[in-house]
């Protein structure tokens, strides 16, 4: 899978994937991830990208020129499965896009800053629009960088057994159950005895009920949704 990411700050993105499971995934050459400065595509003075909103009002909004360039040039050189727009009124972000997405070649991810983008640039080249939770961001950066490393760990053979996103907390719509390591006791609290029982069926037993038991009091949502499936 190759992400290329579109940012007019390409520093706030400047080493998030060169760590863990992604730096793994591009090390194997299952992902590269690619960050494109807008900055090398403006068509105005002095690298401008931003300028005031028609219409007054605080904040700057990004040009729509410098943005169609990038994206074009970015177009020319392969087809892109989805180009995807960070936004806080984008849909939300959830397991389940990402399981989506985890399957395709190419992805281009546009990152908004200030105000964000002109809305003609939406309308003509962004295939989905996407947030990452009710809340305000500086800029798309961030959340590129969470939706990018979402993905790449779905990449089939990027994750090790040890490392199976099957266990994950959402992928079965569950939360994930506790887990312990040594010692066997820590400050007075001991690891549950049937994780030292050797019986594989109780454990898995355990873990399910452990894994219900916290959807239910956690994320009352998620488990009437469970419910309801
Ligand atoms: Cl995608 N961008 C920004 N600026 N803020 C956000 C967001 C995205 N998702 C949640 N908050």
């Amino acid at each position: 899978m190759r992400i290329d990411i579109i940012t007019c700050v390409p520093q706030l993105l400047a080493s998030p994937f060169d760590h863990s499971i992604v730096k793994r995934a591009k090390d194997k050459g299952l992902a590269s991830i690619n960050v494109i400065d807008l900055r090398d595509y403006t068509t105005y003075a002095h690298g401008q990208l931003d300028d005031y909103a028609y219409g007054g009002g605080a904040g700057m909004v990004l040009m729509p020129e410098p943005i169609a360039n990038c994206i074009m040039s970015l177009q020319s050189e392969r087809k892109y499965d989805a180009i995807m727009y960070m936004t806080p009124d984008g849909e939300q972000f959830s397991q389940s896009i990402a399981n989506r997405y985890s399957m395709v070649e190419n992805i281009m991810i546009l990152c908004g800053h200030y105000k964000g983008v002109d809305e003609r640039i939406r309308q003509k080249f962004i295939t989905h629009e996407i947030s990452i939770g009710d809340y305000v961001l500086s800029g798309g950066e961030l959340a590129a960088a969470v939706v990018a490393d979402a993905l790449v760990r779905l990449i089939p053979n990027v994750l090790s057994d040890e490392t199976s996103a099957l266990t994950d907390s959402f992928q079965d719509g569950l939360l994930a159950p506790p887990v312990y390591t040594r010692p066997e006791v820590y400050e007075g609290m001991s690891v549950p005895q049937v994780l030292l029982s050797g019986n594989h069926k109780a454990i898995e037993q355990w873990r399910n009920d452990q894994a219900i038991e916290r959807t239910k009091t956690r994320r009352p949502d998620l488990y009437q949704k469970l419910l309801g499936s």
